[in-house]
């Protein structure tokens, strides 16, 4: 169980981090002032939040650090670092200034994918926007709504589900750092998206033969009901499909239908190689009740392997039907 018990402490440690980043994201929702705090409160009353107004400039610090077993990760504190690295959520408008600072003893980078970045925040040796070990320097992502531009073509937005990694260790494409752990999750919503309930954001990275780094996927809580979000990532030298049992979601930038004449194709399974990012939300258990609902890589040999953990979506009173442990 110690695998578990570790697996326990990073996706609470996470699931901390997960949950400013949402109250970060809805902070700027044009709501009277009254309304604010209550929206950091799990919708039990059945309210869609959504995300508010983007155009906020935000500051946050960053860490890449070695962690005790050797691996290495990304954390919002010193000392905090988790595999994977915490979920940055903008809202399209956004600027983020991201004070990263290299902890280890090997150069160490920060690259989105997503986003809008100068030359100069590409996060590559290339053209020098790498940092020594012990160094900082502020990385600047910026973020932008959908419009026409002035040819008459159509600019799409920012929003979607991305992720950022290293891309200095190791190789010059951060190929030991990307195996070590040093990759996290980035939302940008478009203003209005729907927001999950907090707390209930799962971040899945299909990494080698791994998942987030460990050699069964870890289990993810929740309570029928909830409106869960995964965000899946995947990286290094496989394609993987990625399968939930019970639960099906719209092929789409936010994995939902818009209405009953939205023809995008829904899915339970979806093919996902290096580098690749996609999320949804999820009822959890609708139509089919509480149950410890699986995810895994359906490439069987994967699977097999340990590419499979649960979704332990609990009935109101806590139990989970058929499943004994994890109480
Ligand atoms: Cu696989």
């Amino acid at each position: 169980m110690t695998g578990n018990a570790h697996t326990h402490t990073r996706r609470t440690f996470s699931r901390r981090l997960l949950a400013g980043g949402a109250v970060a994201a809805v902070g700027s929702t044009a709501l009277t002032a009254g309304t604010s705090p209550a929206q950091a409160a799990p919708a039990a009353s059945g309210q869609l939040r959504r995300a508010g107004k983007g155009g906020e400039t935000r500051r946050i610090k960053m860490y890449a650090e070695k962690l005790p077993d050797g691996q290495m990760g990304y954390g919002l504190e010193k000392g905090k670092a988790t595999v994977p690295g915490p979920l940055i959520e903008l809202v399209e408008g956004d600027t983020l200034h991201i004070e990263f600072e290299n902890t280890m003893d090997v150069a160490a980078s920060l690259h989105p994918h997503g986003v809008d970045y100068d030359i100069d925040n590409d996060g590559t040796k290339m053209n020098d926007s790498h940092v020594e070990p012990g160094g900082k320097r502020t990385y600047t992502w910026r973020t932008h709504a959908p419009g026409r531009r002035k040819d008459g073509t159509w600019r799409p937005g920012t929003a979607g589900y991305w992720h950022y990694h290293d891309h200095v260790v190791g190789t010059e494409h951060g190929t030991g750092g990307i195996r070590a752990g040093l990759y996290g999750p980035l939302i940008v919503r478009r203003e209005g998206d729907i927001l999950p309930d907090p707390d209930r954001q799962f971040t899945i990275v299909f990494n080698d033969m791994t998942t987030n780094n460990l050699t069964k996927g870890p289990d993810f809580k929740a309570t029928v009901g909830d409106r869960i979000e995964i965000i899946m990532i995947t990286h290094g030298e496989y394609y993987h499909t990625f399968h939930v049992h019970g639960h099906r979601w719209a092929d789409n930038r936010t994995g939902l239908l818009e209405g009953p004449e939205d023809t995008c194709r829904v899915i339970d399974n979806k093919i996902t190689g290096p580098a690749d990012s996609f999320g949804l939300q999820l009822i959890a258990g609708e139509g089919v009740g509480a149950g410890a609902w699986m995810y895994h890589c359906h490439v069987q040999s994967h699977s097999d392997m340990g590419m499979a953990g649960l979704l332990l979506i609990a009935k109101p009173d806590g139990t989970v039907p058929g499943h004994g442990e994890h109480h």
